[in-house]
């Protein structure tokens, strides 16, 4: 894996960062940077993007196709933007390769898009990891298990605040619950896990024998 930094720094795009184009990111920051998770991890070809099966797409291609799709909106992408985007993810979320005129870039993880093939590294996880969800879930999680739903893997948090922030997202549809997951005993089992590169564990299926819910959630 390169290193997103180094990458950045080797576009020297950064220095071309204009006062308006962090303007326009403050006042449109995240959405800009949901609105581009959604075409790297849902839907390229909503903005006519090429995509290779690990995911990868060529930045200026990206960048002049998002921009004719979106130009009715208040935001925009020129290089600067990107790597700036990228630089300052809260969670890492982007990946970088090469270098202009031929740089890449994917999202590490969250794809729903069915023939993407990602390379994620196989590793041993941590005896413990965590998931949050909500309560309206709970009782076709306990009977099926933790299903990847429309991504390709279940996400798995390495810690209780990690997991609730998951959870958060869906607060208003009902109460957040915090479910443990017994990694070890999985692992033991020969159930594979795998680290995205923003180091998110992820596995395709996390049966039902191995949750068990958060001492704080039993009453
Ligand atoms: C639930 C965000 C019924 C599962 C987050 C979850 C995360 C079931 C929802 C990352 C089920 C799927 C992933 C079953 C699982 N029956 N419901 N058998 N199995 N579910 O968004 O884990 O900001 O696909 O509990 O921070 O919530 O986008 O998965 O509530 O890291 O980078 O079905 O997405 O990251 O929802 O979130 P999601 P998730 P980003």
């Amino acid at each position: 894996m390169q290193d997103n930094f180094q990458i950045i720094e080797q576009t020297g795009a950064l220095n071309n960062l204009r006062p308006k184009d962090l303007d326009m990111l403050k006042k449109c920051d995240s959405k800009l940077g949901s609105t581009l998770c959604g075409i790297l991890r849902h839907h390229p070809e909503g903005i006519g993007v090429t995509m290779d099966k690990q995911g990868w797409v060529d930045v200026n291609e990206l960048i002049e196709k998002f921009n004719s799709f979106y130009c009715q909106k208040r935001y925009y992408l020129t290089l600067p933007v990107l790597m700036e985007v990228v630089r300052t993810d809260n969670k890492q979320r982007y990946g970088l390769k090469g270098q202009m005129p031929n740089l890449m870039i994917r999202c590490r993880q969250g794809h729903s898009i069915p023939w993407i093939e990602m390379d994620f590294r196989q590793e041993t996880p941590p005896d413990v990891l965590y998931h949050g969800t909500i309560l309206p879930f709970l009782d076709a999680i306990m009977k099926e298990g933790l299903r990847p739903m429309t991504r390709q893997k279940v996400h798995l948090s390495v810690d209780v605040p990690t997991a609730q922030k998951v959870a958060n997202r869906r607060s208003s549809q009902g109460k957040t619950v915090i479910l443990m997951v017994d990694t070890e005993q999985m692992a033991k089992d020969g159930i594979v896990f795998y680290l995205s590169d923003n180091d998110v564990w992820l596995t395709d299926h996390v049966p039902p024998k191995y949750l068990s819910l958060h001492r704080a959630y039993l009453g």
